[in-house]
């Protein structure tokens, strides 16, 4: 019998030792919607690195830029159905659905990415809003704040009136707030429509002067620094059920880690761009002044008291969203 169990355990063994080997790391595939140079990409990338170093190559992130698995609009979706297991999204393009991680892109003065960044993921872990059930957030993350970029030069309230410009969100009321034409579309769809002159320029954070080499086009900036775009990356629940707990752990340190690395790649690398814009494309940079910057912010406020009151009838707490927001602003920009 004893010959026997020792027989029956070295086969067991012996198929066990392969069936661990020929299954390999854990591979998971990660869609983004923007072409690979763009910051949401790089932060891919680094998310990737990061993953498969911490885990000694136990994961293995197959990445996809350029919408080649999962378009800006069908991200969400296409995660929560499983055909890619990470997805990164902008939420600016869907306000009615990410309601409260939208109160961000409210014109409330967030300096900078990193600042946003942090903003973002604290509100997002205070209320862990319903919009995200589906799904298991990994990170979070903002652009740097939002400035005109645009082939004729905006200096007045009066040159931007009928203006065709592009934008999305909240970034989008803004831009009709001050009178343009405003043009809703992904980033992922601008540089075609700046090429082909449906829009006359965008709305957004500058490091895309670079990136995507709009100052080619857009020799002129109005810097307004009103508003941020704000982004997650999400998990297909399956896919992040069937992963080892030490993994989940891992994912979840970077959480935190990656909204930081992220908002501070993003805020050097705009000053990079604005430098290379100068000196590549002569693009002049307008700062509005005193008197001028006063009338653009005046008409920003009623934006801000819509969106509470939208907030409120579809069962937020608007009034504390948007406190809670100022009172991050404080505590991220020390
Ligand atoms: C953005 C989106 C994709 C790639 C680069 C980007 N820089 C700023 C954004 C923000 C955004 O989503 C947009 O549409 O302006």
């Amino acid at each position: 019998l004893t010959g026997f169990l020792i027989i029956l355990a070295l086969l067991f063994a012996a198929a066990a030792i392969p069936a661990a080997v020929a299954a390999g790391p854990v591979k998971l595939s990660y869609a983004n919607f923007p072409p690979a140079p763009t910051f949401p990409c790089v932060q891919m990338e680094r998310w990737k690195t990061e993953v498969e170093k911490r885990t000694n190559n136990r994961v293995s992130v197959n990445t996809f830029p350029g919408g080649t698995l999962l378009d800006a609009k069908n991200m969400m979706d296409g995660v929560i159905s499983g055909q890619a297991d990470i997805g990164c999204l902008c939420m600016a393009y869907q306000p009615g659905r990410f309601i409260l991680t939208n109160g961000t892109s409210l014109p409330l003065g967030i300096p900078s990415a990193k600042t946003g960044s942090l903003i973002l993921w604290d509100l997002y872990k205070k209320y862990k809003p319903k919009s995200f059930d589906k799904v298991k957030v990994l990170t979070m993350f903002t652009t740097a704040p939002a400035n005109i970029m645009s082939k004729k030069p905006v200096r007045t309230l009066e040159d931007i009136k009928g203006m065709d410009l592009r934008a999305s969100g909240g970034a989008a009321q803004i831009l009709k707030a001050w009178g343009a034409n405003q043009v809703g579309m992904p980033m992922s769809s601008t540089p075609e429509a700046l090429q082909k002159g449906v829009v006359q320029g965008l709305f957004s954070s500058l490091e895309v002067m670079m990136d995507l080499k709009f100052a080619e086009l857009c020799k002129y900036v109005t810097m307004t620094d009103t508003v941020i775009y704000p982004f997650a990356v999400v998990i297909n629940m399956d896919a992040w059920n069937a992963l080892p707990d030490d993994v989940k752990q891992i994912m979840d340190d970077l959480g935190t880690e990656q909204a930081q690395w992220t908002g501070d790649y993003m805020d050097k690398h705009v000053n990079a761009s604005m430098q290379w814009s100068k000196k590549e494309y002569q693009v002049e940079f307008i700062t509005l002044p005193g008197p001028e910057k006063e009338k653009w912010d005046s008409l920003l406020q009623p934006i801000i008291d819509q969106w509470i009151k939208d907030a409120v009838d579809k069962g937020f707490p608007g009034e504390a969203i948007v406190e809670d927001i100022k009172i991050l602003t404080k505590k991220h920009s020390m």
